[in-house]
C-alpha cells in the first residue's frame, strides 16, 4: 500500500496536561511516523479558518475558543493508510463512545476537549497539511 500523510493536532487540553509524548507514542506504536511537528499558538482567525467547515454548527464558537485557549502541536503523520489509521487510534469524537485504548478514550476530557484532531479524508489531509506546513518542513 502506498504511503499516505495526514494532519494531526494535539489540542490545548492535552498540551496543558503535558501529554504530547504519550500521544506521540501511540502514533509511533501504530506505525505512524511523525514527519513534521511544531508547537504553536493558534490565532482566532487561524482557528476559525481551520474549522470553517463547522461554521454553521452550534458548537463552532466554543470550539474556536477552546482551540486558542493554549498551545497546540500540529504535526504530519505518515504511513500506510495514515488517514484511516490515525482516525482509528484517535477513537470516536465523543470519548464516552471511543474504543478502549484509543487516544480519546485514554486522555480526552469531553467531546470538545478531546485531545486530538485528525484529517478525515486524503483530500482534506492535503489541504490541512498545506494550511500549516511548507513542503520543505516535512522530512520523512
Ligand atoms: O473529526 P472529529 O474531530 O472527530 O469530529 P468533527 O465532527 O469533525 O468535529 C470537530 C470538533 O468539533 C470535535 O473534535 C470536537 C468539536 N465538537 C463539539 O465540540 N461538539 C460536538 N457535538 C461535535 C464536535
Ligand atoms: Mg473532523
Amino acid at each position: 500500500m502506498a504511503k499516505e500523510r495526514t494532519l494531526s493536532i494535539i489540542k490545548p487540553d492535552a498540551t496543558r496536561r503535558n501529554l504530547t509524548g504519550k500521544i506521540n507514542a501511540v502514533f509511533e506504536d501504530a506505525g505512524l511516523r511523525i514527519v513534521a511537528q511544531k508547537r504553536i499558538q493558534l490565532s482566532p482567525a487561524q482557528a476559525g479558518a481551520f474549522y470553517e467547515v463547522h461554521k454553521e454548527r452550534p458548537f463552532y464558537n466554543d470550539l474556536v475558543s477552546f482551540m486558542i485557549s493554549g498551545p497546540v502541536v500540529v504535526q504530519v503523520l505518515e504511513g500506510d493508510n495514515a488517514v484511516a489509521k490515525n482516525r482509528e487510534v484517535m477513537g470516536a469524537t465523543d470519548p464516552k463512545k471511543a474504543e478502549p485504548n484509543t487516544i480519546r478514550a485514554q486522555f480526552a476530557e469531553s467531546i470538545e476537549a478531546n485531545s486530538v484532531h485528525g484529517s478525515d479524508s486524503a483530500e482534506n489531509a492535503a489541504n490541512e497539511i498545506r494550511f500549516f506546513f511548507a513542503e520543505t518542513e516535512i522530512l520523512p
